[in-house]
């Protein structure tokens, strides 16, 4: 059974899933705006990936025979300001995320909620996926010219992120 302070460190990582989806689907609509295709095609499908990221933890928590509560999603962070500043920031949500994420495999250990803890461990690789697949997209970005690439180089990577897979 749940301890109250899991299921409601649970509950708020639902929420957090929830926002970092929001960011992503906010991300996807300005690239689009942008006219970044590719780019918007692969936040879109990461939007995608944070929800499924939600219903996991939700469906643990409900299986666990606790009590699930949605809550208000909080707006995402401002818009970014050039393709190099979205990755940016969507590495310093993932990092942030993971954080949340180790908080609770910490807590799980200290009550001895093995079941909790073992669960965790997806989240713990998929973060360390995340930030990795983030930090090759900023190193490819950083060797294109960083916020100074040519238009020639954002329109291929452009075109290319529309087949970046959401793993690493
Ligand atoms: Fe849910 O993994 Fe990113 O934030």
């Amino acid at each position: 059974r749940l301890s109250k302070t899991i299921s409601d460190a649970l509950n708020a990582q639902i929420t957090k899933e929830a926002h970092a989806s929001q960011i992503y689907l906010s991300y996807a609509a300005w690239a689009d705006g942008q006219g970044f295709g590719g780019i918007a095609n692969f936040l879109f499908r990461h939007a995608q990936e944070e929800r499924n990221h939600m219903m996991k933890i939700l469906e643990y928590i409900l299986k666990r025979g606790a009590k699930v509560e949605v809550t208000a999603i909080p707006a995402p962070s401002e818009n970014p300001v050039n393709i190099n500043n979205c990755f940016e920031k969507i590495f310093e949500h993932e990092v942030d995320n993971t954080k949340a994420v180790y908080k609770i495999v910490k807590m799980s250990h200290e009550e001895e909620d093995w079941a909790t803890w073992d669960f965790m461990q997806w989240f713990v690789k998929e973060q360390v996926e995340e930030e990795t697949l983030a930090m090759n997209l900023l190193d490819k970005i950083k060797i294109a010219g960083g916020e100074k690439m040519s238009s020639d180089v954002l329109y291929s990577f452009d075109r290319n992120m529309e087949k970046t897979s959401d793993e690493v």
